[in-house]
């Protein structure tokens, strides 16, 4: 199998990749940090809109709004925990850092989103729009086993190309890549000890903080 990264001309504009952005330290640290969120804010499973059918991957959320979805509601953002009922976490500090050096956008996020990948989880290929603000990008940082990551273009049936993402990697898809259809086609499971101490078989951990609302200084889209 063939895995390259993005010809550089392959979106206008809006992505970027930026390989080991968070070293060993800093990814243990926040793992820390997410370990004793996921206690106040356990991970749930999201049920497809309709059928129910439960994602393969856990989720939670940090912020003041959270990614949620379920049979009879779909997906949506909420500013409480669909079991519990309560707030979500705060997002860490270490990534509001992280999307203010890496987003180019002048409003820190407002949700945080947190995905659980067992070994055997995947994520299939879809577009994130359930955002009112499509101004600002979304940006991803892997910790745990690397994934093979597939993007393609704004249309499903566009051609794709696969990246790996690895522990500490981050990405910034805005502008034109922000509507790419995308997915996690698999882990590669042993591939990291990061988090060896809160899931002995491992797996991975993506966070997607984002910005969900839009201001009254924005114009419709
Ligand atoms: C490309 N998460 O939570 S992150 C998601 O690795 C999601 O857990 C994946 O897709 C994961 O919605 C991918 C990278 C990512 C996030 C948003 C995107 C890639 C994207 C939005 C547009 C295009
Ligand atoms: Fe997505």
């Amino acid at each position: 199998m063939t895995v390259r990264a993005p010809a550089p001309d392959s979106f206008a504009s809006g992505f970027a990749m930026h390989p080991g952005f968070l070293d060993r330290k800093a990814q243990q640290a926040l793992v820390g940090e997410l370990h004793t969120a996921e206690k106040k804010a356990p991970f749930f499973v999201p049920k497809m809109p309709r059928t129910g059918k439960p994602f393969s991957v856990k989720m939670t959320n940090l912020g003041p709004l959270g990614w949620v979805s379920d049979k009879d509601s779909g997906y949506r953002y909420q500013a409480t925990h669909p079991e519990t009922g309560l707030p979500w976490p705060p997002i860490p500090a270490m990534v509001i850092d992280v999307w203010r050096q890496v987003s180019g956008y002048p409003r820190d996020p407002e949700a945080c989103l947190v995905n659980y990948y067992e070994p055997a989880a995947k994520m299939g290929l879809h577009q994130d729009r359930d955002e009112q603000d499509f101004d600002a990008p979304v940006v991803s940082i892997s910790l745990g086993d690397a994934c093979l990551f597939r993007v393609g273009g704004l249309k499903r049936d566009d051609p794709t190309r696969s990246l790996k993402l690895s522990s500490g990697d981050v990405v910034v898809l805005g502008g034109d890549s922000r509507f790419a259809f995308h997915g996690v086609d698999h882990i590669y499971p042993g591939t990291s000890t990061l988090l060896r101490d809160w899931f002995p078989d491992g797996g991975r951990i993506n966070l997607t903080p984002r910005g969900v609302t839009r201001t009254s200084n924005q114009t419709a889209k």
